[in-house]
């Protein structure tokens, strides 16, 4: 019997000391909506700017008379509001805690000072070789402390970065490379997780052979784990030997609050990923200004978000918001599960960590190792929870909230996506009552609704699509090289509205809860994966003639891969076959994308004019067979029942 109620009252002792109370975020609330430009213009203010911002807002999501700027007469630089501004008063305060993938290996902690000169360094060395504002840097490294610095080196010389994550394989890399035509990749000899190597820097070599990638010029090499590695000179160079004798000094470039400040490609339901494209001053002002309310920063944190930096929650919540606020942010290399299940909660205890935010998949894994691991440590330390990523079940709700913060600390589910910047849907700890599964509130200036699939808004308590009806400073500006494609993907379902692709219950307390993509993209453990992306790697192997991939739910990873295979005629399945498909898989795209069930289909559901109905593909992963619905519109209905009668049990 669960006895824990649904609601959890704002706790009196946090609120009493909360940077926002709950009568101040219905003050502000409604102040940032009936008055956006004073509301931003005063949080505008945190920034150091170079030349403050007259205009504020201007912005329209009229398709007629489309815009987004914001603060767009200022000028200001990203790293500068990171790093320099804050060495008078915090020079030798941590800014960042590097805990790397063994717990036998020494941890690190970069002041603030320590942390300016090896970005100074860092972007010397860009300059020296050549990069300018505007180029494009493709970022291809672990979690160590040289990610931090090269993302903060290109936004002091105002390159644009694109950080690719870790476990993207060669053809995704080169993907990434040639639609943003990036004149120098950093990465390392190799990633350490898990005590394993990540060839990186091979995989970097694999990518350049491929097409398109001739862009680039130059790629730094960080020593990491010491591993050989083929250097091909000129093009190779090692990054210590190119920046270490460097000065320590360099002049922040000055950039209008609209420059490009990096690009981070996404999955979409169509096609290949998108390189979203954030901008400058609304990009940090959101991502600092959130950081700070939702998780009630204090001076003394510890904060430590577990993303990795190839993904947005790492960029603006363990980069930019928290170095913007001159707080303390672990990176961590490793996993949660090596050398053993307690390895967060040790890593807690070691650096007194006060703040912790991470994604459901990880709680899910951990919770199912039992409540021992967590238990062997104290976590005393912690005062906030935060999760991300993809909805939160209430059980894993739950036994975060008691297990691993002993029913002492808020949790605070943040809605949000990459596209947005920074977090949209949240409590404020200090502010609102949590409810197990709920996102609750939308923050400051964020203004959500729920539309039916006719556009029709909905009141009151309802279930529909979530959009955003007006602008708020963190939102992407665009689609890289493809302006067009970012108004038609967001902007077109809804007009006048941005359409965010989840559905979304509003319950009779006003607050929110996300249930899920309603398009087709597959969230895998808090990862976007486009269902395209799966099929067109499937497909482009020569034995498959046809491919269908939807998601089903997975108790960990909250989603799992489907995949519906036709092979071309005169081929056999044979599990060998099967096998060699899903490295195929992890080949193209990288081991995130790993179907976990691949069915044979001699043929799949088509409507008569061709259509794939995935409705019908996702109902049999689903194993939900009674709930197939009307198959009267399918070409040949027979399709479906020797895919009922084949299904891959999970
Ligand atoms: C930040 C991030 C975005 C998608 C989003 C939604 C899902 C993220 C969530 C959540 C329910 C939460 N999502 N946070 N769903 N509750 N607290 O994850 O960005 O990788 O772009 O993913 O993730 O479906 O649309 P991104």
């Amino acid at each position: 019997m669960n006895t824990t109620p649904t609601v959890h009252p704002v706790d009196p002792a946090f609120a009493a000391d909360a940077r926002i109370t709950r009568e101040q975020y219905q003050r502000l609330y409604a102040g940032s909506l009936e008055q956006p430009e004073a509301f931003w213009g005063r949080i505008g203010e945190r920034l150091d700017w170079m030349t403050p911002p007259t205009v504020i807002k201007d912005t329209s999501f009229d398709l007629h008379d489309f815009r987004i700027r914001w603060y767009a007469d200022g000028e200001l630089n990203a790293a500068a509001n990171c790093l320099d501004r804050h060495l008078a008063e915090r020079g030798d305060k941590t800014a960042i805690i590097f805990e790397p993938d063994s717990p036998d290996a020494p941890a690190q902690h970069i002041s603030y000072r320590e942390l300016h000169a090896r970005t100074c360094q860092a972007a010397n060395a860009l300059r020296a070789l050549g990069v300018r504002k505007g180029d494009r840097v493709t970022i291809y490294l672990p979690m160590i402390p040289e990610a931090v610095v090269s993302m903060l080196a290109c936004a002091r010389i105002g390159a644009v970065h694109s950080v690719v994550f870790g476990g993207f394989a060669a053809s995704s890399i080169a993907d990434r490379v040639a639609d943003c035509g990036s004149k120098l990749i950093i990465t390392a000899d190799e990633g350490r997780r898990g005590g394993r190597g990540v060839p990186l820097k091979a995989n970097v070599d694999a990518a350049l052979k491929l097409p398109g990638t001739n862009s680039v010029e130059t790629v730094l090499v960080v020593r990491h784990s010491g591993a050989a590695v083929d250097m091909q000179m000129p093009r190779d160079r090692w990054f210590d030997a190119v920046v270490d004798s460097q000065p320590v000094e360099c002049e922040p470039e000055r950039m209008n609050a609209e420059d490009p400040l990096f690009i981070l490609y996404t999955s979409g339901s169509t096609g290949k990923p998108k390189g979203v494209l954030h901008t400058t001053a609304g990009y940090l002002v959101y991502c600092a200004y959130t950081h700070e309310a939702v998780f009630d920063l204090r001076e003394d944190d510890v904060y430590w978000c577990t993303a990795d930096i190839g993904w947005v929650t790492g960029h603006s919540y363990i980069v930019y918001g928290p170095l913007a606020n001159g707080a303390t942010a672990l990176v961590f290399e490793g996993v949660p599960t090596w050398p053993d299940s307690a390895r967060f909660w040790q890593v807690i205890d070691k650096h007194a960590v006060t703040i912790f935010y991470t994604a459901p998949t990880a709680i899910r894994a951990l919770m199912r190792e039992g409540d021992e691991p967590v238990k062997s440590t104290s976590r005393g330390s912690l005062r906030l929870l935060g999760s991300v990523g993809e909805p939160i079940n209430p059980e894993a709700w739950r036994w975060y909230f008691e297990v691993v913060g002993g029913s002492r600390c808020p949790v605070v589910d943040t809605w949000w996506q990459t596209e947005t910047g920074g977090i949209m849907i949240s409590p404020l700890p200090g502010a609102m009552d949590l409810k197990p599964g709920s996102a609750t509130r939308p923050f400051f200036g964020v203004q959500p609704a729920l539309v039916d699939p006719a556009g029709r808004v909905l009141e009151g308590e309802a279930e529909g699509n979530l959009v955003i009806t007006d602008s708020w400073p963190g939102q992407m500006r665009t689609v890289y090289g493809d302006h067009q494609r970012f108004i038609d993907t967001y902007f077109r379902t809804y007009p006048g509205n941005y359409f965010s692709g989840d559905g979304c219950r509003r319950d009779a307390d006003g607050d929110y809860w996300i249930t899920g993509r309603v398009d087709d993209v597959i969230n895998v453990s808090g990862h976007r994966i486009g269902t395209a992306e799966v099929e067109s790697a499937l497909v482009s192997h020569p034995k498959v003639a046809e491919a269908a991939v939807v998601g089903f739910p997975h108790d960990v990873k909250g989603q799992g891969i489907y995949a519906y295979v036709t092979l071309v005629a005169g081929e056999a399945s044979s599990d060998g076959l099967r096998d060699e498909l899903v490295r195929h898989v992890r080949a193209q795209i990288g081991p995130i994308a790993t179907p976990d069930h691949l069915q044979w289909a001699p043929g799949l559901p088509k409507t008569r004019s061709g259509k794939i109905m995935r409705r019908i593909l996702r109902k049999i992963a689903e194993n939900a067979t009674d709930q197939l619905g009307d198959t009267s519109t399918l070409a040949d209905p027979s399709v479906v029942e020797s895919l009922v009668r084949d299904r891959r049990v999970p």
